[in-house]
């Protein structure tokens, strides 16, 4: 089951001084999840994290709706990959419906499509959405 305690990370600093403006990257290259999550701290700033990101994303690129994308959603008890706090409780959070179901209790990572969340297996290999704020 789903756990709203709050990060515990290091990388917490990341997430907390986020600028408005910040631009929305659809990396089409499919990687596994952590691969996904090096791959927009490298290039960018880090995987989309946070119900307003997931909102700003949604707005700014409509059309997105159906494909399987990661996002900066994982399980250790749920934390976004920035650090953001987790700050959804279970009435705004838009998991798909039956899900998180944790199927093979082996799916700690969180895909996107049709704007709806699914946990999933974090090998699979997805497309995926990173962020980054201005300097
Ligand atoms: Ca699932």
């Amino acid at each position: 089951t789903s756990c709203f305690a709050p990060v515990r990370t290091t990388t917490a600093t990341r997430g907390q001084n986020k600028k408005p403006g910040q631009t929305f990257y659809i990396i089409n290259s499919v990687k596994t999840w952590l691969q996904a999550q090096r791959y927009c701290r490298e290039h960018h700033t880090d995987l989309i994290s946070g119900v307003k990101q997931l909102k700003d994303f949604k707005k700014q690129h409509p059309n997105h709706a159906g494909r399987h994308l990661w996002i900066g959603l994982f399980r250790d008890c749920w934390s976004w990959s920035d650090g953001s706090r987790v700050e959804f409780n279970e009435t705004e959070s838009e998991w798909s419906p039956r899900q998180p179901d944790n199927l093979g209790n082996q799916e700690n990572c969180v895909r996107m499509q049709d704007d709806t969340w699914n946990d999933d297996s974090c090998t699979k290999r997805y497309k995926f959405i990173c962020y980054e704020v201005p300097e």
